[in-house]
């Protein structure tokens, strides 16, 4: 779309492009470089331990991207005062991790072109097994902004989820999330869960969950490597 594009090394070039592409199509919003957004799974209302989930992120992103080229990979809360995404920045920064391609993001996931000038073609929704709407947290922003596009999409691919796996979905062009931000795709992942109120409550059982919530990235990273350009 945007072939005089180099790629991007810095938020500053990104917010630059942004700047330089506004009389383009809008399909502009989608990255030269494939890139993934996602939010921490489990470590809000699957009440995951903080450092552990945020040891794992990091193992995790550093194993996929010695994999692949020419993709990005982005950790993506609200606030700056996120405890999940200061703990990995600063875990991110003792590895050799390029920090080009992997970095934390402050912003909503569904609104990371429009209001944070940041091109991502893919992001992950941190889903309930039913794979429903609603629910809160990062889940209900999603299926709220995808539009009814994105229940039926995902309702044609599967009905459930098993902790730790993920499930690839296009999105449709007539889904606002595809038309304003630019996500062709979004990837389901189910995490495990800590919290006693919700299913297949995993009681404080880290040696499982642990091993759930890798599993967990691991599916991610290679669903989005069965669509990265
Ligand atoms: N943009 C970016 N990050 C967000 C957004 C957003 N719009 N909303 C929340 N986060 P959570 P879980 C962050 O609770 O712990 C759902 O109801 C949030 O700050 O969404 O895996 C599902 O239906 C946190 O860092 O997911 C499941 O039942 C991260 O996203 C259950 O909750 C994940 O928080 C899954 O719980």
């Amino acid at each position: 779309v945007d072939g005089s594009i180099n790629i991007t090394s810095s938020i500053d070039t990104v917010n630059k492009e942004v700047k330089e592409e506004e009389d383009l199509p809008m399909y502009s919003s989608v990255p030269e470089v494939s890139t993934l957004a996602f939010p921490s799974i489990s470590t809000s209302d699957f009440q995951f331990n903080l450092e552990k989930a945020s040891d794992i992120i990091v193992e995790e992103v550093e194993k996929f991207l010695k994999k692949i080229e020419n993709v990005r990979l982005v950790l993506v809360d609200l606030t700056h005062r996120s405890k999940i995404l200061n703990l990995v920045k600063a875990k991110a920064s003792q590895t050799n991790i390029d920090s080009k391609k992997f970095f934390t993001f402050v912003g909503d996931i569904t609104q990371l072109y429009t209001q944070g000038g940041l091109r991502c073609n893919v992001i992950a929704n941190a889903a309930n097994w039913r794979l429903k709407p609603g629910g809160g947290g990062v889940n209900a922003a999603i299926f709220n902004a995808a539009g009814p596009a994105l229940e039926t999409a995902t309702e044609e691919r599967a009905g459930s989820l098993n902790p730790g796996s993920a499930l690839v979905v296009p999105l449709p062009l007539s889904s606002p999330l595809y038309e304003k931000e630019g996500v062709t795709h979004v990837i389901h992942i189910l995490g495990p869960n800590m919290n006693p109120n919700r299913p297949n409550f995993l009681n404080n059982d880290y040696n499982k969950g642990c091993n759930v919530l890798r599993k967990a990235y691991s599916s991610l990273f290679e669903g989005f490597k069965s669509i990265a350009r």
